[in-house]
């Protein structure tokens, strides 16, 4: 289908592309495409776009917009009915953050002997698998994401020897480790950069150059072009200026990043987290981004990357030469993919990804992460619930609400704090209730929060330390600045676990990397362990119940039950049924009638009249 600026928007978002992006620029404008899909909205032409966006997207970005639409794809993995049955859908994740989670020898800094040490723990949570953060040689500019060596390990966090004993100790327990690969970008100080600095031509290839940049900007803030006088050209780098992008179209950079990935996989890895994969393949000509297009979406060039002109092509290909003869799995990282183009990338018989993660739901429509406000619950659900229902059976969602690039959900709905422990019980019977693969994040499952930061220096991660640069050059004051990296900041996840009450909370015998949050008195695992009421026995309750009723919980049915705005209310329903009522205010609500079942847990003990705030609980069944 050709888009014109006649097009309807309800004809518009029947096309994958057309869908997503109309989605996305929608839910940056504060709106929800249902709005699209039921009210008389749907039959705007897209050239009123300029009205609906009050203003925001001019003639041109219209134009460009619907020049996005017509140059993306449109292939649907279809929809038959039929569920395949694979160990990766059945499974409970942990996400590892190496560097906060446990420092065996009292250097400050996180390590894998550490992690070793307390895979017992994360064995006890009933988890099957673990993602790993990147440990790979790193000059550390973001954090072991900026790779100088892919088959060496961070000299701070141990040898490969010590990576060989993570795998084995992690198959020996039954649990399955996927590592995080980096392949859309490496270290300024890989080798191959620093090659190509030196002039060699062959090498120079294997990054993306220009002798004058386009107007693409940083993740991390400022151009993404990087000049270099030994080239005399600029270097693209999308994140920090020490992550230079790879060039995909260069044949031999790909079969470099099989090779590395077939040395992983032969060590014993059962698959990986790929980092940004989606943005792996640029369009022809590198052509400037529309600014407010890019904006809407996230940041200026987006269009062009996030789901580039031959990305399911390398895609296919790294499948069928690495992954599907090691029988690997993968969860792809792909912001900007919406729910339609991301079934063109997980679709069963696609031969791409596995599973992906996609980020919408992180923030409320209209809201971006270093915004101050209150996340409601009631604003994430219409996001959260499409993966569930149009996700389609061919595809399997991921589930998470926590991960290392953002602030801790129970903060993020409730900045006083004052449920926190109902908040972080409510998260955890939705995540371990709804269909897809959970993703639970180091300290999720004890209830740890954001860290109270007040100063710049307690800072680490260099997204923040930019952001506050770039923010307070253009005339933002100090003052707000802090509090919007109080809100936004990525440190507030890389915080050390929580594994006691003492002063580096067990994490460590040494002044640890980062702050150690001084809620880790209360907020810990030795305190939670023996304590029935504790969030992390109600996550081990909820990742056992999952286990123990995998017909219903993982391959039943979804189906909503009209419960009104402000309460959540589903069935999980195969053999037996699961009734989830969930109270997303932090007000009373009415419980939706004709429940019936036995109520098995709630974050509440006993049952009030009302819902409680932020109350949630579970009903069950035989049928
Ligand atoms: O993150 C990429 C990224 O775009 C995220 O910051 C994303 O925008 C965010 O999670 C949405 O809320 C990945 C890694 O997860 C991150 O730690 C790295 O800094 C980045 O790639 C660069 O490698
Ligand atoms: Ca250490």
């Amino acid at each position: 289908m050709e888009i014109t600026r006649n097009s309807r928007l309800k004809d518009v978002i029947k096309t994958a592309s057309g869908h997503d992006i109309i989605a996305r620029l929608l839910y940056s404008l504060g709106m929800d495409l249902d709005a699209v899909r039921r009210t008389p909205l749907g039959l705007l032409k897209i050239g009123s776009l300029k009205r609906l966006s009050f203003g925001k997207l001019s003639d041109a970005s219209v134009d460009a917009l619907i020049e996005i639409l017509n140059s993306l794809k449109d292939e649907d993995p279809g929809e038959d009915g039929t569920v395949r049955h694979e160990w990766w859908k059945e499974a409970v994740f942990y996400q590892v953050y190496p560097r906060s989670f446990r420092d065996s020898n009292a250097d400050g800094v996180g390590d894998i002997p550490g992690i070793i040490e307390k895979l017992d723990y994360i064995k006890s949570l009933g988890v099957d698998a673990i993602w790993c953060s990147p440990f790979y040689d790193s000059p550390n500019a973001d954090n072991g994401y900026d790779i100088r060596d892919y088959r060496k390990i961070m000299a701070e966090f141990g040898t490969l020897d010590d990576v060989r004993r993570l795998i084995d100790e992690c198959h020996a327990r039954g649990i399955r480790l996927i590592i995080d690969l980096v392949m859309n970008h490496t270290s300024d100080e890989h080798e191959w950069f620093r090659k190509a600095l030196a002039g060699d031509e062959g090498y120079m290839d294997y990054y993306i150059w220009k002798d004058e940049p386009n107007n693409w900007t940083s993740f991390f803030s400022g151009p993404a072009w990087k000049y270099f006088p030994q080239t005399g050209r600029y270097a693209l780098h999308l994140f920090a200026d020490k992550q230079m992008d790879l060039n995909w179209d260069n044949p031999q950079v790909r079969r470099e990043m099989y090779d590395i990935a077939d040395f992983w996989l032969d060590l014993g890895a059962d698959g990986f987290r790929l980092d940004v994969v989606s943005f792996i393949s640029k369009a022809d000509g590198l052509p400037d981004g529309d600014p407010t297009v890019g904006k809407l979406i996230s940041f200026t060039g987006i269009e062009h990357y996030f789901h580039g002109p031959h990305l399911d092509e390398y895609l296919r290909e790294f499948n069928r030469e690495v992954l599907e003869p090691h029988g690997a799995y993968t969860v792809g990282e792909c912001p900007g993919n919406g729910i339609r183009m991301s079934r063109m990338i997980t679709g069963d018989d696609r031969g791409e990804l596995s599973q992906l993660f996609s980020f919408d739901h992180i923030d409320n429509p209209g809201k971006k992460r270093f915004d101050v406000y209150d996340l409601d619950l009631r604003k994430m659900m219409p996001e959260l619930l499409r993966w569930q229902t149009e996700y389609s059976d061919h595809c399997w969602p991921t589930i998470f609400f926590d991960n290392h690039d953002n602030p801790r959900m129970c903060s993020k709905i409730d900045h006083a704090g004052r449920y926190h422990d109902q908040i972080n019980k409510l998260l955890a019977t939705i995540l371990l209730t709804m269909k897809g693969t959970p993703y639970i994040y180091q300290g999720s499952e004890i209830g740890m929060t954001d860290y109270p930061f007040t100063d710049l220096s307690q800072y680490r991660d260099i997204e923040s330390l930019n952001y506050f640069d770039e923010q307070t050059g253009k005339g933002m004051t100090q003052k707000e600045a802090m509090q919007r990296l109080l809100y936004g900041s990525r440190d507030h996840a890389r915080i050390p676990m929580q594994w006691d009450g003492t002063s580096a909370a067990g994490f460590s015998d040494a002044e640890p990397w980062i702050g150690v949050n001084p809620d880790h008195v209360t907020v810990n695992v030795a305190d939670e362990y023996f304590d029935p009421d504790s969030v992390l026995n109600f996550y081990r309750y909820m990742i056992g119940l999952r286990k123990d009723h995998k017909k219903a919980l993982i391959y039943g049915s979804f189906r909503r039950i009209d419960a009104g705005k402000d309460v959540l209310a589903f069935i999980r329903e195969a053999n037996e049924r699961f009734t989830v009522v969930v109270n997303l205010t932090g007000g009373t609500a009415k419980r939706p009638k004709g429940i019936s079942g036995d109520r098995i847990i709630s974050n509440y003990s006993d049952p009030g009249s009302m819902l409680r705030p932020y109350e949630a609980e579970v009903y069950f069944s035989r049928i």
